[in-house]
């Protein structure tokens, strides 16, 4: 096992179509890999796939550019590519002369990095060799994402890179961080500085908590940025806000502020709907946070706002919208905002029935997020020692065996956004903790958003099984489930 030809079987998710051929391509002390000329991204995609090439190999080929695709025997990374390879497509052919990575974008080049990447071998050794293949590779959605909860417990920059660069080697390409809740605000607002001062200095169990600057928070976008992910900032409001209301008292209708929360129960704390200064307040975190995010969306969260009556919900989603979009953003939210108004173009993360049929009604398009199949907090099994269990035991095989284009009655595909697996901290304290409860659940959320419809649990379950080995070279501390025969 595990000799190069064997490693295309073990390709998580699995690519659109692979046809292979004999023999392979041998790194060897000449090789080289070429890009074209004058392309920033490209040689930084280049430099990753040498250092990928340098851990197994001992050696990082030099990255060069060139203005044409003739040479032979080298890697060749270009830009010009099929169009029907769209946005984040590649197309990879390896032969016993070299490497060919097309793409239409760097996402795509990317991506046909990261599927190089799992054709090495895992070990170093002298005679390192890619197997002889030729992929084709085209997402199946456009909406491929993870959720972080840092108010919970509060994870910090380099916990936070690390967790992109792990999930970006699945093409995972939104990261969805859950900066605001009862325990915690997570993300310095000048204006309004008593949020991450007060309502950032605890969280779950009564520990210290913490909060990114503002400049952390754009080294975290911009680190995202350069490995094709998307930061997709939540501020949760009107509900899950009791780190706001003890930071000022006059965002809470008793004109009093709460102590702060670092118990776990949901559904008690509210906004003032029906005071000015609250849509100020907001006006002013929707426009910092706008500024610190170059990407389209603004999560206004919505869900469980058991305090707050559903005349006032409704006015509230209506205006937080207003707000969002003022600011040039698209507003998303959890399924319970179907109930209220929607702006054209908010979108719906369902992750319960509720809201669904009026957000479809409202052809809103959805992310799915069903808390039953991939909800990472759950607990895998009753002997999992971290997690909850509200939507059910989540196991390996339940987290990857359903399909998402028929999993919500009468939801067209075209519809679906794409699919994104939560990461809720409250039992959640350490990196070793989110490796535990992520890995391997969300290779499988993975797959389901990038592969085509129609995979099987079989097949997949035995290319995890020859994957395991990779993620404990990576030094991930993945659950090693009994669904799987770990090889
Ligand atoms: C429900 S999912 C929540 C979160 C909790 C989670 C725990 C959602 C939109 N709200 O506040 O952390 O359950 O599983």
């Amino acid at each position: 096992m595990h000799n190069p030809e064997d490693c295309y079987v073990c390709l998580i998710p699995k690519p659109t179509s692979v046809f292979e051929s004999e023999g392979n391509f041998s790194l060897s002390r000449d090789t080289i890999i070429f890009t074209q000329k004058d392309n920033r991204e490209t040689g930084f995609i280049a430099n990753l796939l040498s250092t990928f090439l340098g851990e197994v190999s001992g050696y990082e080929a030099p990255v060069r550019e060139q203005d044409s695709d003739k040479k032979q025997g080298n890697i060749y990374l270009s830009l010009k590519a099929d169009e029907s390879l769209g946005e984040e497509g590649y197309e990879v052919s390896i032969t016993t002369d070299g490497v060919r990575l097309h793409a239409n974008s760097p996402a795509g080049l990317f991506y046909g990095v990261q599927t190089l990447r799992q054709l090495l071998p895992i070990y170093s050794s002298e005679t390192a060799s890619l197997p002889a293949v030729s992929i084709r590779d085209v997402p199946r959605f456009e909406w491929r994402g993870a959720m972080l909860d840092v108010s919970r417990h509060f994870f910090g920059v380099e916990d936070v890179k690390r967790f992109i660069d792990l999930i970006s080697h699945y093409k995972i390409n939104r990261l969805h961080l859950h900066l605001s809740d009862d325990q915690g605000w997570r993300v310095e607002i000048k204006s309004w500085p008593r949020l991450t001062e007060v309502g950032g200095s605890t969280q779950v169990g009564g520990g210290k908590g913490g909060y990114f600057t503002q400049e952390q928070y754009k080294e975290i976008v911009d680190y995202a940025r350069s490995r094709y992910i998307m930061i997709v900032p939540e501020i949760d409001t009107p509900g899950h806000t009791n780190a706001a209301l003890a930071s000022y008292a006059e965002l809470n209708s008793s004109e009093e502020a709460p102590e702060l929360y670092t118990d776990t129960r949901v559904g008690f704390s509210s906004l003032w709907i029906n005071s000015e200064i609250t849509y100020t307040f907001l006006d002013d975190v929707i426009r910092e946070v706008a500024a610190l995010t170059p990407t389209p969306y603004i999560h206004i969260g919505g869900d469980e706002a058991r305090s707050t009556s559903e005349e006032d919900y409704k006015y509230f989603i209506k205006r937080i919208q207003e707000i969002v979009a003022a600011h040039g953003k698209t507003a998303i939210g959890w399924s319970e905002i179907g109930e209220a108004e929607l702006l054209p173009g908010t979108i719906a993360q369902i992750w319960i029935p509720a809201g669904f049929e009026n957000a479809k009604r409202q052809s809103a398009k959805m992310i799915l997020s069903p808390a039953n199949k991939i909800y990472l907090d759950m607990k895998y099994d009753t002997s999992s020692p971290l997690g909850l269990d509200w939507a059910g035991l989540v196991s390996v095989k339940d987290s990857y065996d359903w399909e998402p284009g028929s999993y919500m009655e009468g939801l067209e595909e075209s519809q679906i956004l794409g699919i994104e697996a939560p990461l809720w901290t409250e039992t959640v304290q350490s990196m070793k903790d989110i490796e535990y409860m992520t890995f391997p659940r969300l290779l499988g959320v993975a797959e389901l958003a990038w592969s085509p419809k129609g995979q099987t649990w079989d097949d997949y379950r035995q290319r995890l099984a020859a994957h395991g080995e990779r993620m404990e070279a990576m030094g991930i501390n993945f659950f090693k489930s009994p669904d799987v025969d770990w090889e």
